[in-house]
């Protein structure tokens, strides 16, 4: 739980620990709701979530017959929590091999994000992991992972920069298999949506490791930038269109005053968040909980 509050202290200090200020000790007017409806729509919460969630306390307000502001706050804690949901265990186990495809735009933490998980699985859950460095268009990202596989003691499989990407992955599968690793992380290059050859790339990549191991890939995660907001937003839809999203990352919660854009992705479009990036050190990567996720975003009132 420490971790989410000592990383989400910018989320927390600009918007979701200042709800407690504007909500005053005054009667709830139409201005209260008013107030809070924009609170929450600044703090990237979503549109939808943020019907949601207004109904929900107005709703409790005439129930419990609340009449000041501040009595709202434990009901708005409440009530965020509500729209989230707790991720699916994720479909890697009960076969030889299973494959998780990484994918995102540039820059949104996908090799840092590949590494954190390869470390998590590897050598706190006991899997046995092999890592296809499948960003081929970027020496550095090749390096990059390579250089962690070394201090995470993970094996690599790559190719040369500029070559196939789909080769790199099913060279990985017929490695894991000789070398009896269970899970296969694929790293992929960085791409947009209107980037048609990099799109066609992927469903290349998709459709080898299928045709290599049955029902490949099996959890497909986007990789989204925390300090993008509403953004990303956009490009999770545009990735769904393209590829079968399971779940989402989201990174660089450490870095964002935009958080509230968990509850969008989670609530507004029905994503799971698999785990948020809270640092760039290996271990930064913690699994989603709403519980501890929510109690992050507000000032801790015992202390
Ligand atoms: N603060 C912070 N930085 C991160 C996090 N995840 C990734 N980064 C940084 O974001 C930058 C881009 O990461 P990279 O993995 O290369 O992105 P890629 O282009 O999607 O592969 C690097 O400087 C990472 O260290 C995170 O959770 N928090
Ligand atoms: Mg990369």
């Amino acid at each position: 739980m420490g971790i989410f509050r000592s990383g989400m202290s910018k989320t927390r200090n600009s918007f979701f620990g200042r709800i407690a200020q504007m909500l005053g000790s005054n009667q709830i007017d139409d201005d209260t709701w008013d107030d809070l409806e924009a609170l929450l729509i600044q703090a990237d919460v979503g549109v939808k979530t943020t019907a949601d969630v207004l109904k929900d306390l107005r709703n409790r307000a005439a129930r419990e017959n609340i009449k000041r502001a501040d009595q709202l706050n434990v009901a708005l804690r409440d009530a965020l929590l509500a729209t989230l949901s707790t991720p699916p265990v994720p479909n890697i186990s009960g076969r030889p091999l299973s494959i998780i495809l990484i994918v995102g735009v540039n820059g949104s933490g996908k090799t840092t994000t590949v590494a954190k998980l390869a470390n998590r699985f590897n050598n706190i859950m006991q899997r046995k992991v092999i890592i296809a460095a499948g960003d081929t268009f970027r020496a550095a990202a090749i390096e990059q992972l390579q250089t962690w596989g070394d201090r995470i003691n993970v094996p690599v499989v790559a190719n040369k920069p500029g070559s196939d990407a789909a080769a790199v992955v099913y060279d990985a599968t017929v490695a894991a298999k000789s070398r009896g690793r269970d899970l296969l992380l694929v790293d992929t290059a960085g791409r947009l949506h209107t980037n048609y050859n990099l799109m066609e790339e992927l469903a290349k990549i998709k459709a080898v490791s299928g045709r290599v191991v049955e029902d490949a890939p099996h959890e497909v995660w986007l990789v989204l930038d925390g300090t993008n907001g509403q953004n990303a937003l956009q490009q999770a839809e545009k990735f769904r269109e393209m590829v079968d999203v399971t779940g989402v990352i989201v990174t660089k919660l450490d870095s964002t005053a935009k958080g509230g854009m968990i509850f969008a992705i989670n609530h507004d479009l029905g994503l799971p968040i698999h785990y948020t990036g809270l640092g760039e050190k290996i271990g930064d990567l913690v699994p989603f909980r709403p519980d501890f996720f929510v109690d992050g975003l507000f000032e801790d009132e015992e202390k």
